[in-house]
């Protein structure tokens, strides 16, 4: 058992005045049991504790560390950047060469806005897509997380006729009634819901491949199918690659299963670990956007500069390293050794993956929705994710959390990885 006296001592007095002890609640452990230790420190594919422990991170601070923590050029360009000032509130060049990046990497996106965060992102795509279709209603799927916006913490509502209902206190019941909730992977139900609300819904807002209940994909055609039924009823359709943009392509999701959508949301990779989020489409939509048009968006920092240093010196490296490649090749090495693993332990395991996003589901049935996901068993995945981290290896703290590889990890690192995973999977 690893010792985490520093730790403990510091989420005691975090507790004291940061409600939770945390500043985002999926990392206060509370699906897993136990105290969340605290890092001082990141390199490569590893962290360090305040007391010193070493793990290997598979959850990359949940999606930018694409490229390991504390890549060189990220950090020379943050310094460059921060020497020549950190926020000017006025246009500064970086935002243009970040702007021309994502555009050349995402032909689907004809212009880009820069913001804070993924939430302010699919916020604002929301926004946008009703101002751009003079209509109300979005549809979304149980299961898909797009940030903490309050038209988006809505829990699943039953079927197409039914709205969401708030999935948080705070959230009035009029925040939520223009959001239908669907299950994913149903065409069904998106096909009942565009005929129970003719003519009023302004779009889809869509994980592309979902990461926030675990991690679960597509089925095929489906994401053929929400481009036909968006197009074919005058709504548009929002991908919401704030985990998946630059990760499963140069290109994301939409690269990687050849769909264009009419919007799409990223955050995470763009700001190499600085606070960025982005939305952008087809001309003719983001052109509603003020100043241009009259739906309002804005934000202080968006397009900081050192932020931008650091998203673009991402981005870089990613085309000039074949990152892809790579990342590819490690996440087809770690599932294989984790199914075997769990082969030879005699424990159910679905392990669902698309290039360096996984998940461990702890049931002996395929996972391609929310409520298949459920059926994992979640006492099992706590005992499993504690006896990873005593070994040093820190996981997603929730079963229904994807896990991240980056260019950091090495072969050896997999090998130890899956070596303690044969030992935890024992114990269970
Ligand atoms: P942020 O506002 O947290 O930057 O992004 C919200 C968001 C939007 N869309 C997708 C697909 C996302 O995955 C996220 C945020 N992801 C979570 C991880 N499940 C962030 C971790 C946290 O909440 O602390």
């Amino acid at each position: 058992m690893l010792s985490r006296a520093k730790s403990d001592q510091l989420f005691a007095e975090a507790l004291k005045r940061i409600p939770g002890g945390v500043n985002s609640p999926v990392r206060a452990f509370r699906a897993v049991g136990g105290q969340p230790f605290f890092v001082n420190r990141a390199q490569g594919a590893r962290v360090w504790d305040v007391d010193g422990n070493e793990y290997i991170d598979y959850v990359g601070t949940w999606g930018p560390a694409i490229l390991g923590h504390a890549h060189p050029r990220i950090i020379q360009a943050v310094q460059a950047a921060a020497e020549r000032g950190t926020s000017f509130g006025i246009p500064n060049p970086a935002e243009v060469t970040m702007a021309n990046l994502i555009c050349s990497w995402v032909p689907s996106v004809q212009k880009v806005r820069m913001c804070n965060s993924g939430t302010e992102a699919t916020m604002s795509a929301i926004r946008l897509a009703r101002g751009f279709t003079h209509r109300d209603k979005i549809i979304k799927f149980d299961g898909c997380y797009h940030g903490h916006a309050d038209s988006l913490l809505v829990k699943a509502g039953s079927g197409a006729l039914t709205f969401g209902n708030p999935d948080s206190a705070g959230v009035p019941q009029a925040f939520t009634q223009h959001t239908v909730v669907l299950p994913y992977n149903d065409a069904d139900a998106v096909t009942a819901a565009f005929a129970a609300n003719p003519g009023q819904i302004a779009g889809i807002i869509v994980e592309p491949v979902p990461g926030n209940a675990g991690l679960y994909l597509p089925k095929p055609g489906y994401l053929e199918f929400l481009s036909q039924v968006t197009k074919a009823n005058g709504a548009l359709l929002i991908f919401d690659e704030v985990m998946t943009g630059f990760r499963l392509a140069k290109g994301g999701a939409q690269e990687r299963f050849r769909i264009t959508p009419d919007l799409t949301c990223f955050g995470k990779v763009i700001g190499g670990g600085l606070p960025v989020g982005a939305f952008g489409g087809r001309a003719e939509i983001m052109d509603c956007l003020a100043p241009l048009g009259p739906v309002y968006q804005a934000g202080t920092l968006s397009g900081n500069p050192v932020a931008m240093a650091a998203g673009i010196a991402a981005l870089e490296e990613l085309n000039a390293s074949g990152a892809y490649a790579r990342l590819e090749k490690l996440g087809a090495q770690l599932e294989a050794g984790l199914k075997q693993a769990a082969a030879s332990a005699g424990v159910p395991v679905q392990f669902n993956r698309c290039g360096s996003m996984f998940c461990a589901y702890f049931t002996s049935q395929p996972v391609h929705n929310l409520a298949d996901a459920f059926q994992s068993d979640r006492e099992r995945f706590k005992r499993y994710f504690h006896g990873m981290l005593d070994q040093g290896i820190y996981l997603a703290p929730s079963q229904f959390e994807a896990g991240f590889l980056s260019t950091a990890h090495t072969e050896a690192d997999l090998e130890t990885t899956i070596n303690a995973a044969a030992k935890a999977l024992r114990s269970l």
